[in-house]
């Protein structure tokens, strides 16, 4: 099958990928951490377009994520489809733990999210074989225990979905090859053999997916000698850390798989500014009835993406986010029509909990910009991967201040502003490929404003440390306006982003 789709096929930090096929309509759903809404939906029926049709999390007590630590939150969700209902069941990891939502219309609304009692681990699957049963299969990650995190590799258990109870003591299967954090595991009966696709070798450049089959969906489980059948470990190739796949049947019947992979930049590969993405590949059964899957390619950049907001809806639009609370306790679309006006409440980047509605980066190069009416407190722009790492670009009415937190270690630089509401903005540079220190970064973070004579530029900051790497994030950048004092209004935040050449 000549492939339809241009990789990654949902950009910026959606990671962990599993899909679904219903009546020839494909549903895929990603991990989103400590951001609200949570899981996010997207639908395709070509596998070429894919169209953002809502979240599962759409109300703050179907997670706890008030206080959850940074890159906890909703871990790699399965999405499945059984008796003519969805189900997505995921890990709210270090919040309410192994969770089944259900729902009759994928777009919404979903349910509360019903625990599942007796699971400790994460990353977990629903299968359901010919009599009705349905297996929970997920990775024996304890993260809580006084002694650190343990592994006790891929278990499973039968469950029941009307109540989450687990029907009885957990099972081990077939863990991988022996790569450190067997995960991901996905289990699917095909022509009468049941195949366990896991991940292994961690997230990062080790990442790989392997599988086994068996007569029975417990097992035995003989793993696949061309294991693994998928990795970027060791290799040039632009999307590394290839892992986390799920397998699907094509519209012609061929086979393909969803991951997740990263574009690192700079000289020597080392930074993924968006964080883990979506990407997919093709796939086939062999005549030994093992699957193959073919390595992960990364698509030529597409022309420049420009996405305007005016906020002239009674609602935020499906993109947009914010970090452990909805946008209610601090945002108004109404408050001046056509404008939003976040009223700060103490928080500042520096904090869990800040005033701050993003987006994720979903290019590597990209130009942000807003017009903020600072009169009556201090706001502007953040690019923000974590409470440690962000770069900002605020006014107070007064002045404008560029601020880089490296590590809570700050820089800031300042001058005039003009009167009146200021466009603020926010761009990135990619280094030189000439051989130096500087072109061993991602990229250049710029920020200024617009001034009586043109764009300003206040600073720059090394983009480096906002990345999955320099952060060690499990997210990718997001961007958007903040407040850290009084009430500061936003309106035509702009966004021109474009993929650089390879
Ligand atoms: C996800 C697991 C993982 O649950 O990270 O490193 C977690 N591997 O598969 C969050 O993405």
């Amino acid at each position: 099958m000549t492939n339809p789709w241009t990789n990654p096929i949902v950009s910026g930090f959606h990671p962990d990928p599993s899909i679904v096929e219903v009546d020839g309509t494909y549903y895929l759903a990603c991990s989103s951490f400590e951001y609200l809404p949570g899981l996010p939906l997207f639908r395709s029926t070509d596998l070429r377009d894919w169209e953002a049709i809502g979240h599962v999390v759409t109300r703050p007590e179907q997670l706890d994520l008030f206080d959850i630590p940074t890159a906890g939150g909703a871990w790699a969700p399965t999405i499945r489809f059984h008796d003519g209902v969805f189900h997505v069941v995921v890990t709210d990891a270090m919040g309410r733990g192994n969770l089944l939502f259900t729902a009759t219309d994928p777009a919404g609304k979903w349910s509360d999210g019903t625990p599942i009692a007796g699971i400790d681990g994460i990353d977990p699957d629903l299968a359901w074989d010919a009599e009705g049963n349905c297996y929970l299969t997920y990775s024996g990650l304890l993260l809580s225990g006084g002694e650190g995190p343990r592994h006790l590799g891929i278990q499973q258990v039968r469950l029941d979905t009307a109540t989450g109870a687990a029907l009885e003591e957990p099972r081990s299967l077939w863990s991988g090859t022996g790569g450190i954090f067997p995960e991901a595991p996905h289990l699917y009966e095909i022509d009468g053999t049941w195949y366990l696709m896991v991940a292994e070798g961690g997230t990062e450049r080790g990442h790989a997916i392997s599988i086994a089959r068996a007569p029975h969906a417990t097992g035995p489980f003989e793993g696949c000698p061309a294991n693994p059948l998928v990795t970027a470990r060791g290799t040039d190739r632009p999307v590394q850390n290839t892992g986390h796949g799920d397998l699907f049947r094509t519209p012609d019947g061929s086979w393909a798989v969803v991951c997740l992979g990263v574009r690192p930049r700079g000289m020597v590969r080392s930074f993924s500014a968006m964080g883990r993405e979506t990407y997919m590949t093709t796939a086939r059964f062999g005549d030994d009835g093992w699957l193959q899957i073919d390595p992960v390619e990364l698509d030529a950049p597409g022309a420049a993406i420009t996405l305007d907001e005016e906020f002239d809806e009674p609602a935020l639009g499906l993109p947009w986010l914010t970090v452990r609370r909805p946008v209610q306790a601090f945002g108004s679309l109404t408050a001046r029509p056509g404008w939003l006006t976040l009223t700060a409440d103490g928080s500042t980047m520096d904090d869990k909990r800040p005033v701050f509605v993003a987006r994720r980066q979903q290019h590597e190069v990209f130009t942000a910009s807003a017009v903020v009416d600072a009169s009556e407190g201090v706001g502007g722009l953040s690019l923000r991967i974590d409470e440690d790492n962000h770069i900002d670009v605020e006014t107070d009415g007064h002045v404008v201040r560029a601020r880089g937190v490296i590590a809570r270690l700050v820089q800031t630089w300042e001058a005039p502003a003009p009167a009146g509401p200021v466009t603020l903005t926010l761009w990135t540079t990619q280094p030189d490929a000439a051989f130096s220190l500087a072109s061993v970064t991602s990229d250049v973070v710029h920020l200024g404003f617009e001034g009586p004579d043109g764009l300003v530029e206040l600073g720059a900051v090394d983009g480096r440390t906002l990345s999955a790497e320099g952060a060690g994030s499990f997210t990718g950048r997001a961007f958007g306006p903040f407040a850290s004092s009084g009430t500061v209004s936003f309106d035509r935040v702009g966004y021109v982003g474009q993929d650089g050449p390879r």
